[in-house]
């Protein structure tokens, strides 16, 4: 970990190495189904392009909860407590984070954790010019490997981890269930966990807010190639590759796919991967929720779900959770 001043912020670097993409990236490649991981979508533009799908209208994920935020957002900081440090794990522009910091009693610290740290530093340096009481201490790291919140100057009276945007939706439950379980040792067992999930709905909303009308999802699917070509000595051709999202009913997740037009060979780090006309690399899983399924996976990483908030449609859930042996 190296400590190092970034704007006006420290930032703790835990940035894993370059090669380590490139190790995931061919592994994936080299399995039967070809896959992607998810988390090198966010290079520059892709972040870019992230901040852009949230703005979408088939999109109703980030309105969603946004609306679900603002008209709890009392209740929410009320069971939360005053002067908390507050960690977030994939923090990204910090949007809805605002909000939360507005109506807290007192926070001590905010804690922003990502692997984007362009992005991770300029979210943090205007979070601490708009909070001077406030000490921002933002953490690159893959929050998904182990990471220290660092120790604010003043202590806190508890720890609570905000992971909202369905980030966790990334994650099939086998994953899940030990980043939800890392989540409460790091909230430690006086604090508490506010998550955000997108919840199962009808086929066509879900496949629309991942394929939308204006090809920027596509896009975003697409920047991973580009990021592999310019990061990894890749040649994928852009224009022979399709965006293709599809609703899982079985597995309640919706998959992102790259299909390939044609048969082709693509060269990445001096390495051939054989593609036959539509084949598929699996580029990302977001998995769906009932509020059933959501309480199960909670519990089995040591949470219960104490409270929960949805919108009048019912498409997105914010849950506070508390670790189940306090
Ligand atoms: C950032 C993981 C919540 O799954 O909805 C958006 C990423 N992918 N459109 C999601 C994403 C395609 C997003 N998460």
């Amino acid at each position: 970990m190296r400590i190092s001043q970034a704007l006006s912020v420290t930032l703790h670097d835990y940035h894993p190495p370059r090669d380590a993409m490139g190790e995931e990236v061919l592994s994936g490649l080299q399995q039967r189904q070809k896959t992607l991981p998810c988390k090198y979508f966010y290079d520059e533009r892709g972040s870019a392009l992230f901040d852009a799908i949230c703005e979408l209208p088939e999109y109703y994920l980030t309105r969603t909860e946004l609306g679900i935020m603002e008209t709890h957002v009392a209740d929410m900081a009320a069971m939360l407590g005053p002067q908390l440090t507050l960690v977030e794990p994939g923090s990204g522009s910090s949007l809805k984070t605002r909000l939360l910091l507005d109506h807290l009693r007192e926070p001590v610290a905010y804690v922003p954790v990502d692997i984007s740290r362009a992005h991770l530093v300029n979210a943090a340096d205007r979070l601490n010019r708009l909070y001077p009481d406030l000490e921002v201490l933002p953490v690159c790291a893959d929050f998904n490997q182990a990471f220290e919140v660092p120790a604010p100057r003043r202590t806190a009276e508890r720890t609570a981890v905000y992971f909202p945007g369905s980030t966790l939706g990334n994650f099939p439950p086998v994953e899940a269930v030990p980043l939800l379980d890392h989540m409460r040792r790091l909230a430690g067992p006086g604090g508490a966990l506010l998550l955000g999930a997108d919840l199962r709905k009808d086929r066509d909303v879900l496949q629309r807010a991942y394929d939308d009308a204006a090809g920027v999802t596509a896009a975003f699917n697409l920047n991973i190639l580009e990021r592999i070509n310019r990061e990894l000595d890749g040649d994928f051709d852009l224009g022979r590759f399709r965006h293709r999202a599809v609703y899982n009913e079985t597995e309640g997740c919706i998959e992102m796919h790259l299909v390939s037009l044609g048969s082709q060979i693509v060269r990445v780090s001096g390495e051939s991967f054989g593609f036959h006309d539509g084949e598929h690399i699996l580029s990302e899983r977001s998995y769906k929720y009932s509020l059933e399924g959501l309480t199960t996976l909670a519990l089995r990483a040591g949470l219960s779900l104490e409270q929960h908030w949805l919108d009048d449609r019912g498409y997105f859930c914010v849950a506070y959770l508390k670790p189940k042996h306090p």
